[in-house]
């Protein structure tokens, strides 16, 4: 290991650690005779003969050389293989740390002669996990608000617990490519406003403990807190006491958390406090934040998760999925560069099965994360197996503007518009759009410096950017850059539980959003590959290759199977009102919340359409806007989410409506039969305890798919009076 840095060290320890337990040798910067099989280095740390010209060859040009161009970004690194040894190469530390993790991946494939050489560098800069714990255990949502793995790792009882834990925590989240944590959950309840300031300590404590891996803390606040900590009359964002009081806590906290990553906040959300206590808008109130954050290098997300909850069922007219868009496209335009827009991948709460956001599209002025949720709370709670990553691929993938254009992955990576969408973009509503992608409005600026130069795609592909700072930087000032992008943020799915996720193989899904994060082209396929050799160590298991096939026919369609014995196409928010496990069909139907499905004696579904419905669809570009507007066109899984159809309304598929929901809620529970079958030939084949936990879920993944089947196909039968084609029993 060659080089210097506390990540330098981490390094070397991760080396010491397992040649302990694997044998070998390790060297801290030796001389270059002596004979190795792996060297770590950074490159200006050393003499690095073959090694460099083989950068040389991968078009990089030695540090040495002073060339900026030829530097590696922040978190890049190199890997090959030159004259029998296994050369990594990164400019900076935490380069060198993750091509450490991509070495132990690879296993004894990075030993190969033959292997070509590699460049890696993080798509996305922000692969952050949002933890929703409580600081004290909350009387409603419990320690870990929507957590399925036990305790939190960070918090007991109103206390910061033993950090012994998050220690290997923090190796796991490196090893995935994470880079950021937030501590504490977006609804900020009691003693956890205090983190901010006060209770400074535990914070600095956690951070100590996460650094030396590359990730940076960020902490959830809230919006009230210049009234409930600083005691101030209000917390207008435009009042000059409520500004000094957050540079000033602010300040506070980088003093002792130099490298803070941000502030986290959800505003006029759900009964948390915001901005519109004040008459301001959301520009306002992030742009407060924003600015505190500005001089030290921080970025504040803000969530546009905005919606009334408090909604009369009877009205028709107002369409909760509307909300985000309705809210915040105005707003294009006005956000300092560091600030993150995080939006919900779907326009309503992470159901099994949602559109893409349309909000997604429509903010190329602004920086946008996109947030998907790891904690399964509308996934089966990590007591159904339910690997997601093939949900969050596709999301990744999406391509807003249609074939050949910019993904979702791409916009959140802060990639700029390409000529083709400039060219024929008119957006909703008939506004015109500069080319550059920003709207004719106040925010235009004439010299096209609505989207910054950094945003483009580096030579890897990947985005060259600012490195390990998501922030606008020192002096981020109200300029209008999409630029950086704002990364991929997942809810946390892991506790003190000893598998960590509860659900042994839920691990998968917090596998895969580091790694999607870091590049979201990774197929879901090659993910599961990846996690299953890296959990179950050829060594350690009896018949690697049976253990593979079975977790893969458990996992590989899990999604599908979970949506097929729950919500059909695209309908959500059949759970069970408050803790939202197991089937309710009426759950939600008549309650404040804005989930309904308008289920009735002749049909089912939303109708989210211009002409007859809340317009909804309007929201997207072209060509998404037609095709869901259609009811011709619309894919069928999302049908009802767009259209309220007759039950005999004739799917693609070529199923009636009524006939898919029997036809895919019998078959889903069939399908969880086979994978706890499948389950089973693992018995005495891997760890007993791995094992036994794995089948008592499945057990009770079973058992739910089958109540889950009864009462929607129940329901359905009850209110259509259409009997299954196939004579199967419905109650
Ligand atoms: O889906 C809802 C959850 C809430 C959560 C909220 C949010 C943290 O039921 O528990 O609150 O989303 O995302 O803010």
């Amino acid at each position: 290991v060659h080089g210097d840095g506390l990540l330098v060290d981490t390094v070397l320890d991760e080396v010491v650690r397992a040649c302990l337990e694997h044998g070998g040798r390790v060297w801290r910067s030796p001389t270059w005779d002596v004979e190795v099989d792996l060297v770590l280095a950074l490159r200006d740390a050393g003499p690095l003969a073959n090694a460099t010209a083989e950068a040389t060859r991968l078009g990089v040009t030695p540090a040495a050389d002073g060339a900026a161009h030829g530097r590696l970004a922040d978190e890049e690194f190199l890997l090959t293989r030159t004259d029998g040894v296994t050369v990594v190469l990164a400019d900076t530390p935490a380069g060198l740390l993750y091509g450490l993790f991509h070495t132990v991946r690879l296993g004894a494939a990075a030993f190969d002669d033959d292997r070509a050489p590699e460049r890696h560098r993080p798509a996305l800069h922000l692969r952050a996990l949002d933890h929703w714990d409580n600081v004290e255990v909350h009387p409603v949502s419990g320690q870990v608000e929507r957590g399925y793995a036990g305790g939190s790792i960070f918090w007991r009882d109103g206390a910061a617990r033993d950090l012994t834990r998050v220690r290997e925590y923090r190796r796991l989240l490196a090893a995935v490519g994470i880079n950021a944590v937030t501590v504490n959950n977006v609804n900020v309840h009691g003693e956890a406003a205090r983190l901010l300031t006060d209770r400074l300590d535990d914070v600095v404590a956690i951070a100590e403990v996460l650094r030396p891996y590359g990730i940076r803390v960020h902490l959830a606040v809230s919006f009230a807190a210049p009234v409930v900590l600083g005691g101030l009359p209000t917390a207008d964002p435009l009042d000059e006491r409520v500004r000094a009081w957050w540079a000033d806590a602010t300040h506070r906290v980088y003093r002792r958390i130099p490298d803070f990553g941000g502030f986290l906040v959800k505003a006029d959300s759900e009964g948390q406090p915001g901005p519109f206590t004040y008459g301001r808008d959301h520009a306002d109130g992030a742009n407060l934040l924003a600015e505190a954050l500005a001089p030290h290098g921080g970025v504040v997300r803000w969530r546009t998760f905005v919606y009334n909850h408090h909604q009369d069922w009877r009205d028709r007219s107002t369409d909760r999925a509307r909300a985000a868009y309705d809210h915040f496209v105005p707003l294009d335009g006005r956000f300092r560069t560091n600030v993150i827009l995080q939006v919900k991948f779907g326009p309503v709460d992470f159901q099994v099965r949602e559109p893409v956001s349309p909000l997604i599209a429509a903010m190329p002025a602004t920086r946008l994360a996109v947030e998907i949720q790891a904690t399964q709370e509308y996934t089966g709670q990590q007591r159904h197996a339910c690997y997601l990553a093939p949900c969050w691929s596709e999301v990744l993938r999406f391509e807003p503007w249609g074939p050949d254009d910019r993904t979702v992955a791409d916009v959140v990576a802060g990639k700029p518009a390409s000529r083709r969408t400039e060219e024929r973009r008119t957006v909703p509503g008939g506004r015109l759009v500069r080319p550059e992608g920003g709207f004719l409005g106040p925010a235009f600026a004439p010299d096209g410096g609505l989207l910054g130069p950094a945003g483009g795609a580096g030579p890897g592909g990947g985005v060259a950017g600012p490195g390990n700072r998501p922030g606008g930087g020192p002096g981020g000032s109200a300029g209008h850059r999409a630029g950086h992008g704002g990364g991929l943020v997942a809810v946390a799915n892991v506790g003190d539980d000893p598998f960590w996720t509860g659900h042994p193989l839920a691990q998968a899904n917090l596998y895969a959003v580091g790694r999607l994060a870091w590049d979201p082209r990774l197929t879901a396929d090659a993910l599961l590959d990846e996690w299953i050799d890296l959990t179950f160590p050829p060594s350690t298991v009896d018949d690697p290759e049976l253990v593979r096939r079975t977790v893969h026919a458990v996992l590989d369609d899990s999604w599908r199977t979970y949506e097929r014995y729950t919500a059909p196409l695209g309908v959500g928010f059949m759970v069970r009102p408050g803790h939202h496990y197991g089937p309710d069909v009426d759950g939600y139907e008549y309650t404040p919340w804005g989930t309904y499905h308008f289920a009735d004696r002749d049909g089912v579904g939303v109708d989210r359409t211009p002409a007859t419905g809340t317009g909804f669809t309007g929201q997207y570009p072209q060509p998404w806007s037609d095709a869901y507007e259609s009811l011709e066109r619309c894919p069928d899984e999302l049908l009802l989410f767009f259209h309220h159809v007759p039950y005999g309304h004739v799917l693609h598929s070529g199923s009636t409506v009524v006939q898919h929901i029997y036809d895919t809620h019998f078959a889903g529970v069939e399908q969880v039969r086979r994978m706890r079958a499948q389950w089973r030939e693992l018995a005495g084949r891997i760890d007993p305890a791995w094992y036994e936990r794995v089948r008592e879920r499945l057990d009770e993944q079973l058992r739910s798919a089958v109540e889950w089947r009864d009462q929607v196909n129940t329901y359905f039968f009850r209110k259509s009076g259409v009997p299954d084609a196939q004579g199967r029993r419905i109650y």
